[in-house]
């Protein structure tokens, strides 16, 4: 199923909304940024509005349609398995395991 327009729930300094900004980028797919300021008035993720999409009051979240995607990397593999042109993993089971291991070094053991 890949009808249904895309919205990234975005704030321009957050590597983990990066990550996502990187894939739809790299599959040129058109999608419309909705940015949320993480500092403006304590921070815009705590709205009822944002929490409402993320309870964790994290970005980036991503709508496609009425479905709503939470956390970078799932939200990457879900673009990468429904729009799987151009591909951003390798062929082989051995490539593709040093990708993923290099990406959880950033956003498992880095980025917190
Ligand atoms: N594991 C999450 C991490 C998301 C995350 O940490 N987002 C940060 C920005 S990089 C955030 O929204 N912080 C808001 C806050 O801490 O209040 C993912 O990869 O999506």
């Amino acid at each position: 199923m890949t009808s249904g327009s895309i919205r990234l729930y975005s704030y321009w300094r957050s590597s983990a909304a990066y990550r996502v900004r990187i894939a739809l980028n790299l599959k040129g797919m058109p999608y419309e940024t909705m940015p949320v300021h993480l500092l403006k008035d304590g921070g815009e993720q705590h709205s009822a509005q944002f929490s409402d999409l993320n309870p964790q009051e994290l970005v980036p979240v991503l709508l496609h349609g009425s479905r709503i995607l939470r956390q970078s990397m799932a939200i990457i593999e879900y673009l990468d398995e429904t729009w799987p042109t151009p591909p951003l993993m390798p062929a082989t089971a051995r490539d593709r395991q040093r990708v993923r291991a290099i990406a959880q070094m950033i956003a498992c053991d880095v980025h917190p």
